[in-house]
């Protein structure tokens, strides 16, 4: 599994538009003892124009970045994670490639819903 899986599982990787929503997906990462997880914002496109991969919306009305991220890391670091140890439990800009956890998200539908 990869990050790419949500794609497999008709989800993408979690957008968070709003500090509740940041709140939840926190507390979901510790709770699994899940230290480092991918987010679903990158800057692949244009580098220091954050994106959420899915919707398309920029990174401009909540963000939660760790103070001094996202740093670009030399360039090298186009893809949002949530770090809970080492940023404190902040967005920070990683290598794409890297192998860690990630959390989908996918709509319910009507009928699950109603
Ligand atoms: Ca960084």
């Amino acid at each position: 599994m990869d990050k790419s899986s949500c794609n497999a599982l008709g989800a993408f990787l979690v957008e968070i538009f709003d500090q509740a929503t940041n709140d939840f997906i926190v507390e979901m990462a510790r709770k699994h003892n899940h230290h480092v997880i991918w987010l679903g914002g990158n800057d692949r496109a244009q580098t220091g124009q954050w994106i959420w991969a899915n919707s398309g919306i920029a990174v401009s009305t909540f963000d939660d970045w760790a103070a001094g991220q996202p740093d670009t890391g030399s360039s090298t670091e186009h893809c949002m994670e949530l770090n809970i140890d080492r940023f404190n439990s902040h967005w920070n800009d990683d290598q794409c490639a890297h192998n860690q956890r990630f959390i989908c998200q996918t709509y319910a539908d009507e009928e699950f819903i109603g």
